[in-house]
C-alpha cells in the first residue's frame, strides 16, 4: 500500500481550514485531532465501501456479535496500526511540527463497556476483520459511557463521561436504516381469512432506533467491517392539530422514553440489578438489530428458511437474549412463518456465550415487569417455555425437580440463561476450567440433556492493540528477531524461545521493559505526584474492583509487608512498586471502601521514612483502555489472584503475559492455560484450587475465625483495619471490610472469597517473586518465555475456533487492496 505523505499533509491542513477556518498554528490540539482523524477516515471510508461492495457480490454468511458493551478504546492509533500507516503518519505529522502521541491523546476513550466482557467484544471485532470475516457488532450508542473516576481524599468519585462532547469523528449516522421499537401496551389477536392467528401489539409506546456506524479496520487486508450502535429518538414530533390532552401526554412520554433509553451505561460488572430501564435497553438494541438483520437478508434473498445459512447471532452473555424471542416474533408476525419453521431457524441462528458462574450476575426478570414492557415477547417466551417443559417431562417423567431447576419461567421469573440455552444451538464458556464448571456444576442439568450444544472457547486478545500499539519498543524488538508474522499469527512468537538463554537478548529485552517502566513512572509522577523507582519491581493489579478479584487480599498483604519492614527495618527487601487501577460500581460499598483503603495505606507507607521508598503504593486514577496499554507494557508482575472458580477467564492476564510480565495467580480461569503454555517455573501459582473452593462452598467446613485465632500476622493486619492505623480520624471506617472477612454472626457469610484461607500461600508466593527477581538472568529468561509462549492467547485463535465450531463463515478476500491514500 502506498502512502502519499504530501497529499496526507495537505488533507490535514485543508481539514483544519474547512472545519475550523483556522491555520495549523491557530488550531487547538483537539482541532488537530479532528482534522487528522477526518483525513484518516477519508481513507477508511474508501476501504469500507469496497469491502461492503465485495460482501454484496460474494454474499457471505454474516456474524452479528450482539453485545450491550463494546469497550473499543481510542480509534485513531488503532486505525493507523491496522492500515499499516502508523509510522508514516507519525513522520508526516512530525514534518508539520505535530506529535502524533499528543494528537492521539486528544481522543476521548470510547468506554461503552465495563470491563472484560466489553473489551472481549472489541478484540473480537478486530480479529474478525483481520481474518476476513463479514461481521457486525451490534450495540448501544450510550450518551454517557463508563464514568470517569476521580479520586478525592482517597475516595472514588464518579464523573459523567461525555465522550461525544466534541463530536466523534469515526462515527457515521445512518438514518436510512432507522427502525421502530415498541414497548408496552397489549396484544390482541384475531383469526384471518386463511385461518391463521394474527397477533398485534396495541396501545404501545415506540421509539425510533437510529444507527451510527463505526468502521472496524482489519489489519493490512483492506477489510472494513462495521460496529453498529443504536441511538434512540422520539418517533416523530406530535402534530399540533392532535393537541388534545391524551396525545400530548403520550407524546411527552414517548419523548422521555427515547431520551432515557440510551442515556447511560450501567456501571456494574458481574452483577444483576434488575432495573426496568436496563431491560428496555436490551430490547431496544436487539429489536433494532434483529429487524435490520432480517431486512438486510430479505433485500437479496427470498427464502427465510435458509436465514441461518447466511446469518449467525452470537449473544454476548444473557444481556441480548431477548433476541431469541424477537427473531421468533419477526419471523412469525412480520413474515408469516409458522411456529415450527420459525423455531428451527431461530435455534440454528442463535448461540450463547456465558461469562460468569456467579449467582448474583444471573439475569432473572420478574414476570410482571417483563410482560408489561414486552407483552408480545413474553407471550412467545411463555410458549417456548411450555414446549420446553413438555420436553423435560418426556425425558424425565414425573421429575418435578428438573422442571423447577430448568424451566425458563419459574417462580415468577424469566430466566434469561435458560432461554439462551434452549433457543440456540451452542453454549460456550470462555476458558477450559470455566466450561468444565458450567458442565459439571452450574449448567449440569442442561449439559446432561443437550451435551452437543456445549463447547469451550478460551478467550483471547488482539496483539495489534496490546503489543504493536501499546508497546512499540518491544514490538520492534520482536520483529527484528523473528520477523513480523506474529502480527497476524501470534504463535510465531514461539520462535523467540531460542533467545531465552541468550544474554544479549535478555539484556535488550529487560532494557525495553525498563524504558516502559520509565514511561509509566513519568505518567505516575504527572498524575499522582508520586515518585516511583523504575528499578523496583512493578507489581500490578488492574481490573474492575470486585470482591472475588481480591484486591483486598493484595492490599492486606502490603500491610503485612509494611509490618515486617517496621519490625525489621534492616531486613533484606527488594524495592517494590504496587500499582492498582480499578473502577468500582457506583453502588458497591465494599468495593469503594477497598479503594479508600488502598489510598489510605498508600498515604501512610509512601510517606514513612522507615520504609524509605522500598515500598510504593500507587492507585492509578480512571483506569481505562488508553492508560492500560502503558501499564501492561511496564509490568513485571501480573496479579491474577481471584478466588479459584470465580474468574471465568480473565483477559488482562493475557495482556500482561504478552508484554513479558510473570503471572502471580491462582489456578483460575485462563490462568490455568497460561501456566500450561509457559510452564509452572515461569509463573507463581498459589492458593486453593477451584475444586477445593467448590467443595467448601457445597459442604461447608471453612471458618476464617480459625485462621484469625491461630495466625498472629493475619490477626495483626486485620486488627489494623479497625484500630485506626490507616484511618486515625475514624477508626471504624474500614469495619465493613473487617466484617466481610470475619462475620461473627453468621460464619457462612464470612470471607466468602477465601482471602484468609489463601493469605499465607499468597505471601509465600510473593516471597518467591522477590527471590526470582533478584536472579536477573533467570527473570529475564522467564519474562522472555512469557512472550514467546503467549501465542495461544490471540483473539485470532479464539475467532477461528468460533468459526470452526459455531459460525462456519467463508473468508472474503478483496480483489485488490485499496490504496492507502488517493
Ligand atoms: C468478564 N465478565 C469475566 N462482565 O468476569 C471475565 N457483567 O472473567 C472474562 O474474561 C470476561 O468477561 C470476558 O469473557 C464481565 O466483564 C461484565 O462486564 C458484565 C457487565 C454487565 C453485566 C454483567
Amino acid at each position: 500500500m502506498k502512502f502519499d505523505k504530501e497529499l496526507f499533509k495537505g488533507t490535514v491542513l485543508n481539514n483544519i481550514k474547512t472545519l475550523y477556518r483556522r491555520t495549523l498554528e491557530e488550531a487547538t490540539e483537539q482541532q488537530i485531532f479532528q482534522a487528522v482523524s477526518y483525513a484518516i477516515k477519508d481513507v477508511v471510508v474508501d476501504n469500507w465501501m469496497a469491502t461492503q461492495k465485495e460482501y454484496e457480490k460474494k454474499d457471505p454468511k454474516i456474524v452479528y456479535y450482539m453485545s450491550m458493551e463494546f469497550l473499543m478504546g481510542r480509534a485513531l492509533g488503532n486505525n493507523l496500526i491496522n492500515l499499516r500507516a502508523y509510522k508514516e503518519v507519525a513522520e508526516a505529522l512530525d514534518e508539520l511540527g505535530v506529535d502524533l502521541n499528543l494528537v492521539e491523546d486528544q481522543e476521548p476513550d470510547p468506554a461503552l463497556g465495563n470491563g472484560g466482557l466489553g473489551r472481549l467484544a472489541a478484540c473480537f471485532l478486530d480479529s474478525l476483520a483481520t481474518l476476513n470475516y463479514a461481521a457486525y457488532g451490534c450495540g448501544i450508542r450510550y450518551r454517557y459511557g463508563m464514568f470517569r473516576q476521580e479520586i478525592r481524599d482517597g475516595y472514588q468519585v464518579e464523573v459523567p463521561d461525555n465522550w461525544l462532547a466534541d463530536g466523534y469523528p469515526f462515527e457515521l449516522r445512518r438514518p436510512e436504516y432507522a427502525k421502530e421499537v415498541k414497548f408496552g401496551g397489549w396484544v390482541s389477536s384475531y383469526v384471518d381469512e386463511n385461518g391463521r392467528t394474527i397477533f398485534k401489539q396495541e396501545g404501545y409506546q415506540s421509539v425510533q432506533a437510529v444507527p451510527y456506524d463505526m468502521p472496524i479496520v482489519g489489519y493490512g487486508n483492506g477489510i472494513v467491517n462495521t460496529l453498529r450502535i443504536w441511538d434512540a429518538q422520539p418517533v416523530e414530533c406530535f402534530s399540533l392539530d392532535s393537541f388534545d390532552k391524551g396525545d400530548y401526554q403520550k407524546a411527552v412520554e414517548q419523548e422521555n422514553l427515547a431520551r432515557n433509553i440510551v442515556e447511560v451505561l450501567y456501571p456494574n460488572d458481574n452483577h444483576y440489578a434488575g432495573k426496568e430501564l436496563r431491560l428496555k435497553q436490551q430490547y431496544f438494541f436487539i429489536s433494532a438489530s434483529v429487524q435490520e438483520a432480517v431486512d438486510k437478508y430479505m433485500r437479496t434473498h427470498t427464502d427465510l428458511h435458509k436465514f441461518h445459512e447466511k446469518v449467525a447471532f452470537q449473544l454476548n452473555d444473557t444481556h441480548p437474549t431477548v433476541a431469541v424471542a424477537e427473531l421468533m416474533r419477526v419471523l412469525m408476525d412480520d413474515h408469516d412463518l409458522s411456529w415450527d419453521e420459525a423455531w428451527e431457524i431461530t435455534c440454528k441462528t442463535c448461540a450463547y456465550t456465558n461469562h460468569t458462574i456467579m449467582s448474583e450476575a444471573l439475569e432473572k426478570w420478574p414476570i410482571e415487569l417483563f410482560s408489561r414492557l414486552l407483552p408480545r415477547i413474553y407471550q412467545i417466551v411463555e410458549e417456548i417455555n411450555r414446549r420446553f417443559v413438555l420436553r423435560i417431562q418426556q425425558m424425565y417423567p414425573g421429575n418435578q425437580e428438573k422442571i423447577r431447576k430448568m424451566a425458563i419461567i419459574y417462580d415468577g421469573q424469566v430466566k434469561m440463561a435458560h432461554l439462551a440455552i434452549v433457543g440456540g444451538h451452542s453454549v460456550n464458556g470462555v476458558a477450559r476450567l470455566h466450561t468444565e464448571i458450567l458442565e459439571k456444576q452450574e449448567l449440569r442439568d442442561f449439559y446432561e440433556m443437550m451435551p452437543e450444544k456445549f463447547n469451550n472457547k478460551t478467550n483471547g486478545i488482539t496483539q495489534r492493540r496490546f503489543l504493536l500499539h501499546a508497546n512499540p519498543l518491544l514490538a520492534d524488538w520482536v520483529t527484528d528477531h523473528v520477523g513480523d508474522e506474529w502480527i497476524t499469527d501470534l504463535p510465531a512468537l514461539s520462535r523467540l524461545r531460542i533467545y531465552a538463554d541468550d544474554e544479549k537478548a535478555q539484556q535488550e529485552f529487560m532494557n525495553i521493559k525498563y524504558q516502559n517502566k520509565v514511561r509509566l513512572a513519568k505518567y505516575i509522577r504527572e498524575h499522582n505526584g508520586i515518585e516511583v523507582d523504575p528499578r523496583s519491581i512493578f507489581d500490578v493489579q488492574v481490573k474492575r474492583l470486585h470482591e472475588y478479584k481480591r484486591q483486598l487480599m493484595n492490599i492486606l498483604h502490603i500491610m503485612y509487608l509494611y509490618n515486617e519492614l517496621k519490625d525489621h527495618p534492616d531486613m533484606d527487601f527488594y524495592p517494590r512498586t504496587f500499582i492498582f487501577g480499578a473502577k468500582a460500581a457506583a453502588g458497591y460499598r465494599n468495593a469503594k471502601l477497598t479503594i479508600k483503603l488502598i489510598n489510605s495505606v498508600a498515604d501512610v507507607i509512601n510517606n514513612d521514612p522507615v520504609v524509605d521508598g522500598r515500598i510504593k503504593v500507587v492507585f492509578i486514577e480512571n483506569y481505562r483502555v488508553s492508560n492500560a496499554e502503558w501499564i501492561f507494557a511496564a509490568a513485571d508482575v501480573s496479579e491474577q489472584i481471584s478466588t479459584a472458580s470465580k474468574e471465568a477467564s480473565g483477559t488482562g492476564n493475557m495482556k500482561f503475559m504478552l508484554n513479558g510480565a510473570l503471572t502471580l495467580g491462582t489456578m483460575d480461569g485462563a490462568n490455568v492455560e497460561i501456566v500450561e503454555e509457559v510452564g509452572k517455573k515461569n509463573a507463581f501459582i498459589f492458593g486453593l484450587s477451584a475444586e477445593q473452593v467448590i467443595q467448601y462452598e457445597n459442604y461447608g467446613g471453612y471458618n476464617p475465625m480459625d485462621i484469625f485465632n491461630n495466625d498472629q500476622d493475619i490477626r495483626r493486619v486485620l486488627m489494623q483495619l479497625i484500630n485506626g492505623t490507616y484511618s486515625p480520624q475514624d477508626p471504624e471506617l474500614f469495619r465493613p471490610l473487617y466484617n466481610s472477612l470475619l462475620n461473627t454472626q453468621d460464619t457462612a457469610k464470612a470471607d466468602t472469597y477465601f482471602i484468609l484461607a489463601d493469605f499465607k500461600s499468597y505471601a509465600e508466593a510473593q516471597r518467591r517473586v522477590e527471590a526470582a527477581y533478584k536472579d536477573e538472568k533467570n527473570w529475564a529468561k522467564s519474562a522472555l518465555l512469557n512472550v514467546a509462549c503467549a501465542g495461544k492467547f490471540s483473539s485470532d485463535r479464539t475467532i477461528e475456533e468460533y468459526e470452526r465450531d459455531i459460525w462456519h463463515q467463508e473468508k472474503v478476500i478483496l480483489p485488490s487492496k485499496p490504496e492507502l491514500s488517493k
